[in-house]
């Protein structure tokens, strides 16, 4: 039902920061749910993903997006398109930083490119991962982002221990105009089950690998179709791309063992996403250098 009662809310978030800031996990303790994947490993995120947030009173989306960053291939640089271009789409942003890490160029870039582009959105400031510091600490990272620009508000919080995550979402649903529901009650995605089952196979994949290994990686959904003549069983036909054939005996692992593992933990996820039985089917090819060639890019959707 749609709901149009005075005083309802809804409108667009977005979180940006550097690589690796906890965008994405905080996206999900928002939600309440595993909507973006996530590692320790930079560049995770790779598309706008809208997480959404229900409350009798307001509907707020967030659009967790990747991590801004000076590019080094053309990856890159579409990624960091995909941020700015959702600045001009959200009615407030939250510029996340972690609370372990320096305030450095990397925010100060952030912060003046966000004055350039969305120059009348307000802007939440939001330290991030407050349980890996001390009280003080924090404080500390509250003064020095103060110095990178003008902030509507500043909040610290944790998605890993949940502090200060409700407060969050009412300093967002405070900056949301007044509106109806955008997306029936309940749904807490827009992404399509196909995306959602490629990124949770990613996911697993990024487990455990190094260096320029993890930007390498793609993965694709070829088909994924109920078993004939069952009602509990899907099967799942993914294929998981590398840039090198060097990177390709990584994936796979001594015989194979190693790809075996991603599988299926994968498998395990996508069964929970789809409530069903799951069989997946992975293989590993290699496109050389996809990460700056615009035909490859463009097959595997960016
Ligand atoms: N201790 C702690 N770790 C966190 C918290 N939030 C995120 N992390 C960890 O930080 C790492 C990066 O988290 P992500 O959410 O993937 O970061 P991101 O900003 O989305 O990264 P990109 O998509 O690469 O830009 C992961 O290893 C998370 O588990 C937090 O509140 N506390
Ligand atoms: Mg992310």
């Amino acid at each position: 039902m749609t709901s149009t009662a005075q005083g309802h809310r809804s409108g667009f978030a977005c979180f940006v920061g550097r690589p690796n800031a906890g965008k994405s996990t905080l996206t999900n303790a928002l939600v309440g749910s595993k909507v973006a994947i996530t590692s320790s490993k930079p560049q995770t995120t790779r598309h706008a993903i809208r997480g959404i947030v229900h409350r009798d009173d307001a509907q707020l989306v967030i659009v967790d997006t990747p991590g801004l960053h000076r590019p080094r291939t053309l990856l890159g640089q579409r990624l960091n398109d995909i941020v700015r271009e959702t600045w001009s789409e959200v009615d407030v942003v939250g510029f996340c930083v972690p609370a372990d890490q320096k305030v450095g160029p990397g925010d100060r870039f952030i912060a003046a490119e966000l004055t350039k582009v969305a120059k009348r959105t307000p802007v939440i400031g939001i330290i991030t991962k407050t349980d890996l510091v001390s009280p003080d600490q924090v404080g500390e990272q509250l003064l020095a982002l103060q110095e990178v620009m003008e902030f509507a508000e500043l909040v610290p919080v944790s998605a890993v221990d949940g502090f200060q995550v409700a407060t969050l979402t009412d300093l967002l649903v405070a900056r949301m105009p007044e509106g109806p529901q955008l997306y029936p009650g309940g749904e807490l995605t827009d992404e399509p089950e196909t995306t959602l089952v490629a990124e949770l196979i990613r996911e697993a994949a990024l487990e455990g690998v190094r260096d320029e290994l993890p930007h390498s990686i793609a993965v694709t959904i070829e088909e994924m179709v109920p078993r004939e003549g069952r009602d509990d069983m899907i099967d799942v036909h993914a294929l998981l791309y590398v840039e090198r054939s060097s990177q390709k005996g990584i994936v796979l692992g001594h015989r194979g063992e190693r790809l075996k593992h991603v599988g299926s933990t994968a498998r395990r996820q996508i069964e929970v996403l789809l409530g069903t039985r799951v069989y997946l089917d992975l293989h590993v090819k290699v496109a050389k250098d996809w990460q700056r060639d615009p035909k490859q890019l463009r097959r595997l959707g960016f």
